[in-house]
């Protein structure tokens, strides 16, 4: 296992060389947050990139995320040419030492959240989510989050939307197997792992199509292109948040086929109705068993990369929401002891 944090590049407000000072930190999560969606990631710029991470001490194997163009998820004739320039980014990432490439399928909209600051009883904050709040929401006032890989304005955003009227789950898997035919013999023969994100939260969302919120889904999305390099990243709060879904199980099932090649680790605190608010990440806090799920790694023989996900904002940080210094860091000290601890004796 190898222990990394996300870094938003030279706008993020942590220096790469606090990051250096975590214990047990050796990776750096990044990407080119600046090249429009859609567009090839110029090779100067992932080089540039590495080196700024290496010179911190730091490496920098794993890409969160290369986003996918809507017209690719829309399955619109432009999709041909935003493959393209995908596949030719992919190639532009193997070339400067990438070994894991993450994305995610998810229509319009990345994560979701209804709250970005959530007082907890301890003073701290968390991003949230309500359903109540969720209705209450007016996209056509538009919508964006801080860490979304892209944002829209109001008008762009509606006629995004109106674009997904009638599109069925099937049209929508159809269009994610076009995608991966057409990138993961790419991916194969430049040795990169591909690691879809799970839809956060993995539940129907403003009536989109969503095809990776559960075990049926990862599994089929597994079997389009049955090879290694099409694979998972396992995002333990995401998939934590959906009832349906023990994490735990998931990982055992596919980490034990060597399908998960990149674990975000954080808990949840989620009730019945599917209502969630992220905590920190020490199991006490949530509802999930970060410990039974950090074993299941370890005894499937994981050697990918986990990384804390979101964390609190604590102790008077300010920055972008889910993404401070010092939630996280505690969260990879913990996640560390919990890999050493569930070492064989
Ligand atoms: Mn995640």
């Amino acid at each position: 296992m190898k222990m990394s944090f996300r870094w938003y590049g030279e706008t993020d407000p942590i220096p790469l060389a606090y990051i250096r000072q975590i214990p047990g930190m050796s990776n750096i999560v990044s990407a080119l947050h600046d090249v429009p969606v859609g567009e090839v990631w110029p090779l100067d710029r992932i080089q540039a990139l590495k080196h700024r991470i290496e010179a911190a001490g730091l490496k920098f194997e794993v890409v969160e995320s290369v986003a996918l163009h809507e017209d690719i998820k829309l399955g619109k004739p432009g999709r041909d040419r935003y493959i393209a320039n995908y596949q030719q980014t992919l190639r532009h990432l193997a070339q400067a030492g990438i070994q894991v490439v993450a994305y995610n399928f998810m229509p319009v909209f990345d994560w979701t959240r209804t709250s970005l600051s959530k007082t907890l009883e301890d003073g701290s904050t968390c991003l949230s989510f309500s359903i109540e709040d969720l209705e209450k929401i007016d996209l056509d006032q538009g919508m964006s989050l801080p860490g979304w890989d892209m944002s829209f304005q109001p008008a762009q955003m509606k006629a995004l939307l109106a674009e997904y009227q009638g599109m069925s789950v099937e049209q929508y898997r159809d269009n994610l197997a076009y995608f991966l035919k057409a990138v993961i013999p790419v991916a194969q023969e430049l040795q990169l792992k591909m690691a879809i994100h799970p839809d956060d939260p993995p539940r129907p969302l403003f009536g989109l199509p969503r095809i990776v919120s559960n075990r049926d889904d990862l599994a089929r999305i597994l079997k389009i292109v049955d090879v290694p390099e099409n694979g998972i990243t396992l995002c333990s709060g995401s998939l934590g948040a959906g009832p349906q879904n023990n994490v735990e199980a998931l990982v055992r099932e596919f980490g034990g086929m060597g399908r998960i090649h990149f674990a975000h680790l954080r808990n949840v605190k989620v009730d019945p109705d599917g209502d969630f608010e992220e905590t920190a990440h020490l199991s006490a806090c949530g509802s999930l068993d970060m410990a039974a799920i950090v074993r299941a790694y370890r005894e499937v023989g994981f050697t990918g990369h986990f990384r804390p996900d979101h964390g609190r904002m604590i102790w008077g940080e300010t920055g972008k929401p889910g993404y401070g210094l010092f939630d996280r860091a505690l969260g990879a000290v913990y996640l560390n002891g919990l890999w050493e601890a569930s070492a064989p004796r």
